[in-house]
């Protein structure tokens, strides 16, 4: 089985992951972690906090000259702007300074955010220490992890994918492109979307945003390709790994809704024009001349490219702040403002990426599971021509 654990505050001195059950052989490298690190932190709509960052993970067990050992691999991201923060957020009582602590301190509970919920949950007066943990500075690690999923599933001939296919009232109408050439675009796209027309729009509506203090949400989509048949199950509702999937897309802070396939927009479609016949040939196999259940059938893959989207919310701190109550003194108040981001829907989608590629390498550790890579490979590709003869 796999699973990760972070741990981490966003102003504490650095993000930290364990990840468990991967195994041995994988060849893991921190430039391919860093690369992707460097997608989440560097588009277009992001706050002052990431003139800071420069994400950088280093490797500090379970991987030994570039190879997995099969023991837990801890990963950790320094936050650089913890020497701003440690007279703050110290774990140590001897190094906080009081008037800098008081200076900090969130009694002005912001709506849409963990503050007040956390705040009342955890009996916690200065509401920092709700924030710290709900920022999304923690999907730094998210993305870590989910890295080294990707990579041990590029191993067996997988990719996964994203873009960016709206912003505030900005959408992508459709795109006539194949999803090599949409995901060659999007990497390229400040806002990451393919489209370059809209993608100049989303820029500028950004810009409006950020004048008025505004922040916007969006929409962004996942495609996953080269996945065989038969991964997740029919027999248990959490064993479907359109559940599964949804509920890893759902974790990451600000996401909404989400699609698989057709999704929302199926609602208006007659079952008829709704899903895919089915077509045979000796060359293709079973094949399917359209995706509207997005590579997602009774919970399991069908073979078909895996589409998903996810709807993510404007993010909750607003320059210019929402009415909000006073923690502590109960006097009405506006909401307190923190540096922030105006838009983060093209980090969110390096996000999604991650997760949709954790919930893969899971099904795939699930259904072919071995304590090397080589013993998966000889599975999966021993599955694969079972698959090319059905
Ligand atoms: C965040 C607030 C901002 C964001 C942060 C998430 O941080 P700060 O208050 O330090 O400026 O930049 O996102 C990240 C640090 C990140 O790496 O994505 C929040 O409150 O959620």
């Amino acid at each position: 089985m796999l699973r990760f654990l972070t741990a981490g505050e966003s102003h504490g001195p650095g993000l930290t992951a364990i990840i468990e059950g991967l195994p041995a052989g994988v060849p893991l490298d921190q430039r391919a972690i860093n690369v992707q690190l460097k997608r989440r932190q560097r588009s277009f709509g992001r706050g002052a906090r990431m003139k800071i960052e420069q994400d950088e993970v280093e490797i500090l067990a379970g991987v030994r000259k570039g190879l997995s050992l099969g023991s837990p691999i801890a990963l950790f991201i320094k936050n650089l702007d913890w020497v701003n923060w440690q007279d703050v957020m110290s774990a140590n009582p001897a190094e906080i300074v009081p008037e800098k602590e008081e200076a900090r301190k969130l009694t002005r509970p912001r709506p849409g955010h963990a503050d007040l919920a956390g705040g009342l949950k955890y009996r916690q007066a200065d509401l920092r220490n709700v924030l710290e943990r709900a920022s999304a500075r923690e999907t730094a690690a998210r993305v870590a992890v989910g890295t080294v999923a990707r990579i041990f599933l590029e191993k067996l001939g997988c990719r996964v994918i994203s873009h960016v296919v709206q912003i505030g009232s900005v959408a992508v109408n459709s795109l006539d492109a194949d999803y090599f050439k949409i995901s060659e675009l999007a990497v390229e796209s400040p806002v990451a979307c393919a489209d370059s027309e809209a993608a100049g729009k989303m820029v500028r509506e950004i810009e409006q945003a950020r004048e008025k203090g505004e922040t916007l949400g969006g929409i962004f989509e996942i495609i996953c390709l080269s996945l065989p048949p038969g991964l997740g199950s029919h027999v248990h509702w959490d064993r479907r790994l359109d559940a599964r999937l949804a509920a890893a897309l759902m974790g990451i802070p600000s996401v909404k809704g989400i699609e698989v396939g057709l999704g929302f927009r199926g609602a208006p479609v007659p079952g008829s024009a709704y899903h895919d016949p089915i077509y045979y040939s000796p060359r293709a196999g079973f094949y399917r001349s359209t995706n509207h259940a997005g590579g997602l059938e009774g919970g399991m893959t069908n073979g078909a490219p895996l589409v998903l989207r996810a709807v993510v919310k404007p993010i909750p701190t607003l320059r210019t702040p929402l009415p909000s109550v006073d923690f502590l003194t109960k006097e009405p108040v506006q909401a307190a403002f923190e540096r922030s981001d105006v838009c983060v829907v093209p980090s969110a989608a390096v996000v999604g990426e991650a997760m949709a590629a954790w919930v893969l390498a899971s099904a795939v550790m699930e259904k072919f599971g071995g304590d090397t890579f080589d013993e998966v490979r000889r599975r999966w590709e021993e599955y694969l021509s079972y698959i090319e003869q059905a």
